[in-house]
């Protein structure tokens, strides 16, 4: 045919893909009847096996990976959980946000409801919204004003989701209990709930104290963890009464997965979006009696298995319901890896040659590579060539622009103030997506291209090097110490060819650091980097 002809019976949209030989973004061809995003806790870069784990198998997550597109440069947007699932779900970077750092159990909704968010954009594109799993972004209006023997509100259903199955906060924090559709699960009306992050306080009268009843508890904590006793474990925060509800940790991964399925079958007909937050491979790292024993790293490792199992759940609901070919699913990780977070779970100790980083320097809190860079799976059979690898740069925070993109939708110039489509980035393995990139905690740092900026930060003098250049130990992390590179200097690193952050550049390339704290500035200022 000729070519010119063929162009015009196209639309200008269609046609201008044409030539640069992609699918039209946001086409009608493009997008997937469903989206299902698997979001781990804690899970760093090199935790499962394809890439690059060892002695622990992952058979599950390994199957999206060679049936799709295993990305090598992607970022949770913080080095920590609130700020990152605050990005992933708004489109804004976290530190934009007053009060988007880790949240007490009983913080008020940080998600105003009313902007566009992740579900909200889907459900105007005519999904059905669920999210399973670990919240972490509040609920309610917060503190005494949250009654959690009544229906809370707002929470998932004010910001679009149409079903919603929570942990409140973490596994780690008061109150133990499941919220379905924004109530708890299995509350007994004479046995009413109350939560307070007092901490200077007691625990409500007749309930266990971590520190007080130390001797009878089943996995002993190391440092905070010391308030409420729930299931025989120490948690942050107090709570009492909602004896029935508590949940049991070891059941954690099965009701969950169970929610999880049941979401797909029950809105398998139509259009749906999943958001599936595990709990694993957060602390407290309890794991089913089934799990135990299965690596030779302890809890930490056994919990890797049963995330594995989870996700293993996921697919085959989708397998059984016949809509693995046209549902993209991307499994990441809401933060880096980290060893002792508070428990004496042996995680330290019973490391051996695995690297839960992968190659690179950091962990969960940390600024270096390894606090926010996590494994990143795209699954779409329909659309996405098996067995692919991206290296291109990409954040959660580009979540919201990547879900307009695929459903046609045009964000107005207000939402998701930090997003870019990586739309573009599932289709062609050698497309690129971001140019650069700030990531939170514990100081923000930038990205932009290979080059890495972490500026010097003054507030917090971490480990207490001041002014000397000494950068510490890249391998602090795997030997079970904390490397937060909270140092009084700049530092530049060439990631690709120092992916161990061990090489800093900063006093030889002064105008490379002088143009990535510009970026950084002009960041902050501006208010917003999307276009
Ligand atoms: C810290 C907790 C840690 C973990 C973290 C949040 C202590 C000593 N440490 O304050 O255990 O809960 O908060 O993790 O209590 S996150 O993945 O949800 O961000
Ligand atoms: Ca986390």
């Amino acid at each position: 045919m000729n070519r010119r002809l063929f162009l015009c019976g196209m639309g200008m949209a269609a046609a201008g893909a044409a030539l640069s030989g992609r699918a039209a973004e946001g086409g009608a061809t493009a997008r997937p009847k469903n989206i299902v995003l698997i979001l781990a806790d804690d899970l760093g870069w090199g935790d499962v096996a394809c890439y690059g784990a060892q002695g622990v198998a992952t058979p599950n997550v390994d199957r999206l990976a060679r049936e799709g597109m295993r990305f090598t440069d992607a970022h949770a947007s913080a080095a920590t959980c609130t700020p990152t699932r605050y990005s992933l779900l708004t489109g804004e970077y976290a530190w934009r946000k007053k009060g988007t750092g880790i949240a007490p159990g009983d913080a008020a909704l940080l998600i105003e409801p009313g902007r566009a968010t992740l579900p909200s954009v889907l459900k105007k594109a005519g999904y059905t919204t669920g999210v399973v799993g670990k919240w972490h972004l509040g609920l309610g209006l917060g503190g005494d004003r949250i009654d959690w023997n009544h229906e809370i509100a707002p929470g998932p259903r004010e910001i679009g989701f149409d079903y919603s199955f929570l942990l409140p906060a973490t596994g780690d924090r008061a109150p133990c209990v499941y919220v379905e559709n924004q109530r708890v699960v299995g509350l007994d009306p004479a046995d009413p709930i109350k939560v307070s992050y007092d901490l200077q306080g007691e625990n409500f009268p007749g309930e266990l104290d971590g520190r007080r009843d130390r001797a009878g508890l089943k996995l002993d904590w190391s440092h905070g963890h010391h308030y409420t006793v729930v299931n025989g474990i120490g948690r942050i925060g107090y709570m009492t009464g909602g004896k029935k509800a508590r949940w049991v940790d070891e059941d954690m991964a099965d009701t969950l997965a169970a929610k999880g399925s049941a979401f797909i079958e029950r809105n398998k007909d139509k259009p749906f979006f999943l958001y599936f937050a595990t709990h694993d491979i957060h602390v407290p790292r309890v794991p089913n009696p089934r799990f135990v024993g299965k690596t030779s790293m302890g809890a930490r490792g056994d919990a890797i298995v049963q995330f594995d199992f989870q996700v293993g759940a996921i697919l085959d609901a989708l397998d059984r319901c016949g809509l693995k070919d046209d549902t993209l699913v991307i499994l990441s990780s809401d933060n880096g890896p980290v060893l002792d977070d508070g428990y004496k779970d042996q995680a330290v100790e019973r490391l051996g040659a695995h690297r839960p980083a992968g190659l690179f320097r950091g962990h969960k809190y940390s600024a270096y590579e390894g606090g926010t860079r996590v494994p990143f799976i795209a699954r779409w059979p329909k659309q996405i060539k098996a067995g692919t690898e991206s290296s291109a740069l990409v954040s959660l925070v580009d979540w919201v622009a990547t879900a307009a993109a695929l459903t046609g939708q045009a964000l107005s110039p207000a939402d998701a103030p930090d997003s870019f489509s990586f739309a573009a980035a599932l289709r062609d393995a050698k497309a690129p997506a971001r140019a650069s990139l700030i990531s939170q905690d514990p100081v923000l740092s930038v990205r932009a291209g290979v080059w890495k900026f972490i500026p010097e930060n003054n507030k917090r003098n971490g480990p207490q090097r001041p002014d000397t250049g000494l950068l510490g130990d890249p391998d602090a992390f795997v030997k079970g110490g904390s490397d937060n590179g909270s140092w009084n200097v700049a530092q530049l690193y060439d990631t690709a060819a120092d992916p161990r952050e061990a090489n800093n550049l900063a006093g030889q390339q002064p105008e490379r650091v002088a143009a990535l704290r510009a970026l950084l500035e002009k960041a902050k200022a501006d208010g917003r980097t999307r276009p």
